[in-house]
C-alpha cells in the first residue's frame, strides 16, 4: 500500500462554538502519535473553526498534503464533507480520510453516500491512522473502512484501545497557536481573571463506565481509560512554562472516574505550586470530601454534574445509573468544599411529565446549585438508544443524517406524541409478556422470530 508523505489534519470551519471553541484535541494526538512513530512524514495541522476556510483551502494548495484527515461530530458532518470536497477539487489525486464520532457510527452511510470520502477510521485512531500513513495493508489495519476491488466497502475488525493511555506522546501543542483560543468564564479566581486568560483544553480520560439513552461517547471509547495523574500535571507544567496557561477545561465525560488519579494529579500540582484554575464535569456518584478537597487546593473553580432530573423515574428511563439522593449529596459537597457546582439538566424526555418536572423543580430548590446548564429541549444523536426509539416510533430514520438539519431537536417531552405513546404500549406489551406463563412466552418468541420483528425494550 502506499505510503503517505504530506498530511494534513483539519478540524472544519464552521464548528466553532464561540467561547466554548477548545483546540482540536482528537486530531493533536494523531498528529503526536504519528510524529513519534515516524519523523520522515511531514505534518500540518489546521483548525477551520478558529481559522476559517480560506486558511484551509491555503493549506491545501501551499502544502499540497497527499493524505487529508477531517475530523466530523454529527452537527457538523457537513463541513468536514466540505473540506473532503475542497481536497478533491484543489489537489484530486490527495487522499481523505474521516474521523470522529459521526462517522465511527455512520461509516456506512457515508461511505455509501459521499465518494470524496476514501477512508474512514473508526474510534480511538492513533494506531489505525499513523498505520494507514505509513503504508500498512489496508486489509490489516484494524479500525479502517475503505473500498476494495469494484468499490465495494470493507469494515475491517476492531482496533484494540490504546493501554496505558499515559503511553501515548502529549497532543502536538506545537503544531497550533494554543493561544488563539478564547477566553470563557467570568470573575477572579485563584488571583486569574477568567474573562481575558486563554481557556486550555486537557483530557484526563476517555469514555464513560455508563450507558445514558440520549449519549453515544460510550459506544466510541467502550469503556472507561485514564492518564495517570502525574502524566497529566507534567502535560499541565508544560502548557504552563510554554504558554503562561492558566486557566484550563478538562473535557472529559466522567472526569473523576479514577479517584485515586484525580487525588495524585492534583498533589502533584500543589507540589509544582501551580496557580491555576480548573474545570471539569463528571458524575454525582464519583466524589467525596477528600476528593474535593484535593480538587479544591489544586485549583477546581466549577464541577459540572449531569444530573439531568430529580424524577427517580425518569433517572430510570434514562439509564443515568445515579439517584436523587447522590445528586443531592454531590451538589453538597462540592459547595461545602468551596468549588461551585452546576447542575446538567434534561428537559423534555419522552415519557416525562408534568409531575416529572415538578420534582426536578423541587430538587434544584432544594440543592440551590450555583449554576443550571439545559438546552430546554433534547436533541437527538445517532448510534444513541433514543435514537432507536424514536426510529421504532417511525418518527425519524437512518436517511435523517443525510439532511442539512445537524440534529433531531425532539420537541414532543410531554403528554401526547408519538415516542411516548409507542414506549407507553411497549412497556404495557413488555409487561403483559412478562406476566405471562412460561410456554406463552416461549410461543411469542417463537413467532418474533418467524416474523422477523422484535419487541424494544424501554428501559
Ligand atoms: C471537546 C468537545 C467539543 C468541542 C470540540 C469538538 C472537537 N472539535 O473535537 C466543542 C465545544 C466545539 C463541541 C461541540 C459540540 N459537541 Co462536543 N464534545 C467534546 C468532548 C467533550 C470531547 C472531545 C474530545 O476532545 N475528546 C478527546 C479526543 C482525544 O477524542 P476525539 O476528539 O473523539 O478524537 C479521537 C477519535 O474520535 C478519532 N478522531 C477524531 N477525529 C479524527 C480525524 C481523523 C482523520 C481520524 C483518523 C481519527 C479521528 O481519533 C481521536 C484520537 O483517538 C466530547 C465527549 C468526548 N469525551 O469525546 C463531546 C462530544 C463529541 N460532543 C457532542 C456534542 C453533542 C456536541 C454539540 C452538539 C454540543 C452543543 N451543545 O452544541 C456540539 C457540536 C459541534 C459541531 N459543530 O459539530 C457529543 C457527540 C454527539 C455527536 N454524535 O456528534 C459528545 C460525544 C458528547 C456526549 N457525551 O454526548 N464538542
Ligand atoms: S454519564 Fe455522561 S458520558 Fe457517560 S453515558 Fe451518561 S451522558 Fe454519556
Amino acid at each position: 500500500m502506499k505510503r503517505f508523505r504530506r498530511v494534513l489534519l483539519v478540524n472544519p470551519p464552521g464548528t466553532e462554538q464561540g467561547g466554548y471553541t477548545p483546540s482540536p484535541m482528537g486530531i493533536l494526538y494523531l498528529a503526536a502519535y504519528l510524529r513519534e512513530k515516524e519523523r520522515g512524514v511531514d505534518i500540518s495541522v489546521v483548525d477551520g473553526a478558529i481559522e476559517g476556510e480560506q486558511r484551509v483551502v491555503q493549506a491545501i494548495s501551499v502544502f499540497r498534503p497527499d493524505l487529508v484527515g477531517v475530523s466530523s461530530l454529527t452537527p457538523g458532518r457537513h463541513q468536514a464533507l466540505r473540506v473532503a470536497r475542497l481536497v478533491k477539487h484543489l489537489t484530486p489525486s490527495a487522499r481523505v480520510v474521516l474521523g470522529g464520532i459521526h462517522p465511527t457510527l455512520m461509516w456506512s452511510q457515508m461511505m455509501e453516500f459521499y465518494p470524496e470520502i476514501d477512508y474512514i477510521v473508526r474510534g480511538e485512531g492513533e494506531v489505525a491512522f499513523s498505520e494507514l500513513v505509513l503504508g500498512k495493508k489496508l486489509s490489516e489495519i484494524r479500525g479502517l473502512v475503505w473500498r476494495g476491488p469494484r468499490n465495494v466497502v470493507i469494515n475491517n475488525p476492531n482496533q484494540p484501545l490504546i493501554h496505558p493511555l499515559d503511553s501515548l506522546p502529549f497532543p502536538a501543542w506545537d503544531l497550533i497557536d494554543p493561544l488563539k483560543y478564547p477566553p470563557r468564564g467570568e470573575g477572579i479566581v485563584n488571583g486569574i481573571d477568567l474573562g481575558t486568560e486563554v481557556r486550555f483544553s486537557l483530557i484526563f480520560s476517555r469514555g464513560c463506565m455508563a450507558a445514558c439513552t440520549f449519549c453515544s461517547s460510550w459506544k466510541v471509547w467502550r469503556g472507561y481509560r485514564c492518564r495517570s495523574g502525574k502524566n497529566v500535571a507534567a502535560e499541565v507544567e508544560y502548557l504552563v512554562h510554554t504558554y503562561n496557561a492558566k486557566h484550563i477545561c478538562f473535557y472529559d465525560d466522567t472526569l473523576t472516574g479514577n479517584r485515586r488519579e484525580i487525588i495524585n494529579f492534583c498533589k502533584e500540582i500543589v507540589l509544582k505550586k501551580l496557580k491555576l484554575a480548573l474545570f471539569g464535569t463528571t458524575r454525582v456518584d464519583l466524589v467525596d470530601p477528600e476528593l474535593l478537597r484535593w480538587m479544591k487546593k489544586a485549583g477546581f473553580y466549577i464541577i459540572t454534574y449531569g444530573i439531568e432530573s430529580g424524577s427517580p423515574a425518569m433517572l430510570l428511563k434514562i439509564n443515568k445509573r445515579t439517584d436523587i439522593e447522590k445528586s443531592k449529596r454531590a451538589v453538597r459537597l462540592t459547595k461545602k468544599a468551596g468549588i461551585q457546582a452546576v447542575a446538567l439538566l434534561m428537559y423534555g424526555m419522552p415519557t416525562e411529565t408534568e409531575g416529572d418536572r415538578r420534582l426536578t423543580k423541587r430538587m434544584l430548590a432544594e440543592i440551590q446549585p450555583d449554576g443550571i446548564g439545559t438546552l430546554g429541549e433534547v436533541w437527538i444523536f445517532p448510534g444513541t438508544e433514543l435514537f432507536e426509539q424514536a426510529m421504532h416510533a417511525g418518527i425519524i430514520d437512518e436517511r435523517f443524517w443525510l439532511g442539512k438539519r445537524p440534529h433531531y431537536t425532539y420537541r414532543g417531552g410531554i403528554g401526547d406524541d408519538p415516542i411516548n405513546r409507542k414506549l407507553q404500549l411497549l412497556d404495557t406489551i413488555k409487561f403483559t409478556f412478562t406476566q405471562l406463563p412460561p410456554p406463552a412466552r416461549r410461543f411469542i418468541l417463537q413467532f418474533k422470530e418467524m416474523i422477523g420483528k422484535g419487541i424494544v425494550p424501554s428501559k
